[in-house]
């Protein structure tokens, strides 16, 4: 089985000014003159971490990474107590990779991306097709209303019904309406006060930091108690899920074929409980060259071990490509 790179330390990094007043924090690590790779993560809202950089061989790649609107080392922070979400939106965020590439000087890269990393790279790409020279797609999210129905309102919780009262534990038992949780969680997470929104936020981050692996990850868990970084996810994640990702019903799933010619690779593990197996699927019907995996003992994150293996597999094969 394949595992991460070793540690590495980017070589730039800087703060874009987006406009809007947003500043995009990114980092470049890796082989300055390597194969162009951008790296997308998830949430919305969770961030680039130093483990990111580690699924691309340093010696073979340019690896980017950045902080999408709003989140990690990108500022104003979303978790601010105050906060203006109207330029955060998927077509801002896509805007924000053509600067970038733009302004390192890129031509074409890679686009990888796992869950809503995914469907922003499937958005990007869609886009700008011109630019990907391929795509590695893991764990598929394309933010269509049942995928928001199937984990925010409720179905989800025959499978983690324990979990689940602890999201449902997030709002006053009048705001537990089934198919309102999403609109209610929104009145407490943007509330001014943080004694309303962070534990709105922490409840809502324990439950999708619960339900990522096959195995119990109380590191996990542990990201999801820091109050603050979960403000900013949550409020993120809230204000996309309940526009839709400003997408058309289906749209990602429905614009694959503008995506014939790239090489792609679809992972996905068969017990994803966040983002299960029917997106990727379809998405795999829209796009039938792509490669589809299917890992059977895994779930949902990155580094569920049959899904790294798959992911740095993939990643060292199209090293090559020129
Ligand atoms: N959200 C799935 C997703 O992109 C629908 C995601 N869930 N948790 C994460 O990402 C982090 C691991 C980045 C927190």
């Amino acid at each position: 089985m394949r595992e991460l790179y070793p540690a590495i330390e980017p070589h730039a990094s800087g703060l874009m000014e987006v406009g809007d007043g947003h500043s995009v924090f990114w980092e470049e690590c890796g082989n300055p003159q390597g194969k162009p790779v951008v790296f997308l993560h998830g949430g919305p809202g969770g961030g680039a971490s130093a483990r990111h950089r580690r699924l691309f061989d340093p010696a073979k790649y340019r690896i980017l990474l950045l902080d999408q609107r709003g989140c990690g080392r990108s500022r104003p922070l979303a978790s601010d107590p105050v906060v203006d979400m109207s330029a955060n939106t998927t077509w801002h965020l896509v805007a924000d990779l053509e600067q970038l590439r733009t302004e390192r000087g890129i031509d074409k890269w890679q686009v990888f991306g796992g869950s809503w990393g995914s469907t922003l790279a499937l958005a990007y790409a869609q886009k700008h097709p011109e630019r990907v020279s391929e795509l590695v797609l893991r764990g598929i999210f394309t933010l269509r209303k049942s995928e928001i129905t199937w984990f925010y309102e409720g179905p989800a919780a025959s499978i983690a019904p324990d979990t689940w009262a602890g999201f449902l534990g997030g709002l006053p038992e009048a705001m537990r309406v089934p198919g309102q949780l999403v609109e209610n969680y929104a009145k407490l997470l943007f509330d001014e006060d943080p004694a309303v929104h962070q534990p709105a936020a922490v409840a809502w981050a324990t439950w999708e930091l619960g339900n990522l692996t096959v195995q119990p990850r109380p590191d996990l868990i542990a990201v999801a108690q820091d109050a603050v970084a979960s403000t900013a996810f949550a409020r993120i994640e809230n204000h996309y899920f309940r526009h839709d990702g400003w997408l058309t019903p289906g749209q990602l799933i429905a614009d694959a074929p503008r995506l014939a010619g790239i090489p792609t690779v679809i992972v996905q593990g068969r017990y994803d409980i966040c983002t299960p197996a029917v997106t990727a699927w379809d998405l795999h019907q829209a796009l039938p060259e792509a490669e589809f995996h299917i890992i059977e003992d895994a779930g949902h994150a990155f580094d569920e071990p049959g899904i790294l293996d798959v992911l740095v597999t993939t990643t060292d094969k199209f090293a090559d490509r020129s």
